[in-house]
């Protein structure tokens, strides 16, 4: 089979795979969240952002900051195909002393560019980082994905203010829009809507996609270096637990592992040789 982007749907496979076996193999985790942000992370990494896994930390690259830091599998998967590691490491995630611990450690694996997983902050560093590249007059880009529960954090808002008062139009945030956050739907836990109003009332451009759709997310991505003055944000509707039947949009797989036979059913109707 061939088409457009199948080189990428190739590697959104393999990193599905990826995301259930390591939270098969460490017993705990979160799958549903990483699946959901599968297509949001191989196209910046893969084909988007400047930078070289040999160099991780070099000055000039582009940065990817996950803030729904629970999120890490989809994270390390991407980072290890992309070459920033081995993708042996991928099945010790969550092991003691291990490199991959659940949430990110920007001082233990490469390729990681801020500590997440206290929700809300890694939106903030990002913020920070790209008014940092604009004072030093930086030409990289910064990228952040956020949770829609994460944005029930009051420091997101903040955040989102400072980043238009100062025009940082080198950030790019993401919504990862699944519509379940830890316990339930958005709605009931605490409602986010009209999420789009909020974010352009805050001074952002605002752009949504589909997100399990590769051109779509070119294409905002290309929209959103092209706006001058205000920082974007993607809001992309996703399926949490995106790829496998059993976990879309059940709240319970957001911090379950699979079992043994969830495993191989999984891997099974991922199907593919990879
Ligand atoms: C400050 C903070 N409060 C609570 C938590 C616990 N927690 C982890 S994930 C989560 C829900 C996040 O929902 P969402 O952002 O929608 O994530 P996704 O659906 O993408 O997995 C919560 C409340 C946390 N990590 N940090
Ligand atoms: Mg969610």
């Amino acid at each position: 089979m061939s088409s457009k982007f199948q080189d990428l749907k190739d590697i959104a496979v393999q990193v599905r795979k990826d995301i259930i076996s390591m939270t098969t193999a460490a017993g705990s985790g979160h799958p549903g969240g990483s699946l959901s942000a599968v297509e949001i992370l191989t196209a910046l990494y893969f084909e988007k952002m400047n930078i070289d896994p040999k160099k991780p930390d070099w000055e000039g690259r582009d940065k990817f900051i996950l803030s729904k830091g629970h999120a890490a599998p989809v994270l390390y998967s991407v980072l290890a195909r992309r070459g920033f590691f081995t993708p042996d490491k991928l099945i010790n995630l969550r092991k003691m002393g291990a490199m991959l611990q659940g949430h990110p450690d920007m001082k233990g694996t490469p390729g990681v560019e801020m500590s997440t997983g206290s929700l809300g902050q890694g939106f903030s560093a990002s913020v920070g980082m790209a008014l940092a590249s604009k004072l030093d007059n930086r030409k990289n880009r910064i990228y952040v994905l956020l949770g829609d529960g994460e944005i029930n954090e009051g420091i997101v808002w903040e955040a989102a203010m400072a980043a238009a008062h100062y025009k940082l139009d080198n950030l790019t945030a993401f919504l990862d829009y699944n519509g379940l956050q830890i316990d339930g739907p958005n709605e009931e836990v605490m409602n986010i809507k009209p999420v789009d109003e909020k974010w352009r009332s805050f001074g952002w451009n605002v752009l949504e996609i589909d997100g399990h759709d590769f051109e779509a997310i070119f294409n905002a991505i290309n929209k959103a270096e092209e706006t001058k003055e205000k920082p974007t944000i993607i809001i992309a509707k996703t399926v949490k637990g995106k790829g496998v039947s059993f976990m879309e949009n059940q709240v319970g797989w957001h911090g379950t592992a699979p079992t043994e036979e969830e495993m191989e059913q999984a891997l099974k109707e991922l199907g593919g040789e990879l």
